[in-house]
């Protein structure tokens, strides 16, 4: 890992707020290229912080803190991989599905689709396929983007996606799954238009097929 990216993966990993701040500001000054940044200084610290957690070593608080460092650099790091200062290209509705409240990575979706001129609205956390239904009816989206990011709450994505056909919306939005236990063969099996595995492809996936 690059030096100066370091301070910033620790800060993350022990939940260190200030110190995630600064360093996404030191490597951001360092010259180091935003997507780097990301990849390899927060999203790979949150990805020790699972493994510790599987490990046993850490317990959901020192998830939560890890999660708020994180949300922290993110927010100074947002308008460095966002530039969205052209048209929207298209609607998307975003959520994290029923029973589920992890939301960094379908932020992050959020935010990339953003800066590829997608028009975003975020229905946020535990979102019931009621509610998903409601949002497309209301917003007449392109595109519907479901995360899970545990295997319980993945089945809500299929519950959804039957929802939409029971309320004849399903040929109207394309919908595109995503979230750490999903693949692309859950993806076929539950008959979503797409998955991809992070949240630049999203942007490229939402692209393609919203053209
Ligand atoms: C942070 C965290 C939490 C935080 C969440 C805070 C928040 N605001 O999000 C808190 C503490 C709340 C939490 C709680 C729990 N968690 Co948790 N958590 C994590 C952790 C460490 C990181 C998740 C994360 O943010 N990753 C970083 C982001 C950037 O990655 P991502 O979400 O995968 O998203 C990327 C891609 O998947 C994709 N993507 C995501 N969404 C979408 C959507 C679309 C449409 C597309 C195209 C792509 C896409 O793009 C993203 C960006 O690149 C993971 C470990 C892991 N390896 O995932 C465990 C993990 C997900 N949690 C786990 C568990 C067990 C729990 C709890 C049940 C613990 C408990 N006993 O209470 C609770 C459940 C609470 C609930 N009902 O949701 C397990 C799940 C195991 C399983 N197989 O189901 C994991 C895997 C940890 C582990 N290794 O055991 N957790």
């Amino acid at each position: 890992m690059n030096d100066v990216l370091k301070p910033l993966y620790d800060a993350i990993l022990n939940g260190q707020q200030k110190e995630a701040v600064a360093g996404v500001q030191a490597a951001l000054d360092g010259g180091v290229d935003p997507i780097i940044v990301l990849n390899e200084g927060m999203i790979a610290a949150m990805k020790q912080v699972g493994k510790l957690f599987e490990e046993g070593e850490y317990f959901v608080p020192e998830m939560l803190i890890a999660a708020r460092a994180m949300q922290s650099g993110l927010a100074l790091l947002k308008p460095r991989l966002v530039q969205s200062d052209y048209k929207p290209v298209g609607k998307i509705v975003v959520g994290t599905v029923k029973g589920d409240l992890h939301d960094i990575g379908k932020n992050l979706v959020a935010m990339m689709l953003e800066g590829a001129a997608f028009e975003i609205i975020d229905l946020g956390v535990d979102v019931s396929p009621e509610k998903f239904v409601d949002a497309v009816k209301m917003h007449q989206p392109q595109l519907l983007g479901m995360s899970a990011l545990l295997t319980t709450t993945m089945p809500s994505m299929k519950v959804t996606i039957d929802a939409l056909t029971s309320a004849g919306l399903r040929q109207k939005v394309k919908v595109i799954v995503g979230g750490a236990p999903v693949t692309e063969a859950y993806a076929n099996l539950i008959g979503a238009d797409g998955f991809a595995p992070d949240a630049s492809r999203a942007a490229s996936l939402a692209k393609s097929l919203a053209g």
